[in-house]
């Protein structure tokens, strides 16, 4: 009778404890960190159910028109990406289920046949230069991170990423820079910063921020531990009851 009490009690702290994902949300302008916190967080966390997903996957596959003229398609606006599938795939993240995440080739602009599964997962990392952008997506995050590093510091950095890694010119960066990524950051990325819960400045140079950010999820790991005996407790018991 006592331990049955105390089992009740234990589920009704618990009971807030989701069986299901902890989805972080981490945005922030181009070249502002956000993979890099990524990896930070995973490296401390030695927790193998960890899935960093990109919301780069989710670009919508160009029509021949577009290709065509692909110097002057804009990839840093909402419209680029595709927000039905992105939408419909956390939100099935987050009631448990597998999901086929899409491989998008940045050579043919399209998606190629290849997903990769996710299933099974603990915390979800979900980055990218837009993913604070609808509500629905919002809804689904557990926690909101936004990396917050100065803009020259961006800049510089994506100079140097877009010509070692992507095989462009010094002009065809300032170009699309200037033309696209600016203007969309301003228009489109900043104003979801008010979404936030955590704001890291300097990105990941900010160790502290990291380390805070990991004892969070470390606890809310906890929970759901405790969640998943407590239940498998009731059970046990239940069926030696019945
Ligand atoms: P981040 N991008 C590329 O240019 N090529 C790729 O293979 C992948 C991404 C660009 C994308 C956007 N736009 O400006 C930016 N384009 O990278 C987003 N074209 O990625 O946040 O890591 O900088
Ligand atoms: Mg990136």
């Amino acid at each position: 009778m006592k331990y049955q009490m105390e089992l009740n009690n234990l589920q009704t702290l618990v009971s807030n404890c989701s069986k299901y994902p902890f989805i972080i949300g981490v945005t922030g302008g181009t070249a502002s960190g956000k993979t890099t916190v990524c990896d930070e967080i995973i490296k401390r966390l030695e927790n193998k159910r960890i899935a960093i997903i990109s919301l780069d996957s989710f670009y919508r596959p160009l029509s021949k028109q577009d290709q065509e003229n692909v110097s002057s398609y804009n990839f840093d606006h909402p419209d680029a990406f595709d927000w039905a599938l992105v939408q419909q795939s956390l939100k099935n993240l987050k009631n448990g289920l597998t999901v086929q995440i899409p491989t998008y080739c940045f050579k043919t602009h399209s998606r190629v046949a290849e997903t990769t599964p996710i299933c099974n997962i603990d915390v979800i990392l979900f980055e990218g230069i837009l993913s604070f952008y609808t509500q629905d997506l919002r809804d689904q995050m557990d926690m909101k991170i936004f990396v917050d590093t100065d803009s020259d510091t961006r800049l510089s950095r994506r100079v140097m990423r877009d010509i070692a890694e992507r095989g462009r010119s010094l002009e065809g960066v300032l170009y699309q820079y200037e033309k696209f990524v600016k203007p969309a950051f301003d228009d489109y990325i900043l104003p979801t910063k008010k979404h936030a819960d955590v704001i890291i400045p300097r990105g990941a140079d900010n160790i502290v921020a990291i380390d805070l950010i990991v004892q969070h999820i470390r606890l809310k790991l906890n929970e759901k531990e405790i969640s998943r005996r407590l239940e498998g407790l009731t059970n046990n018991n239940t069926s030696s009851t019945t």
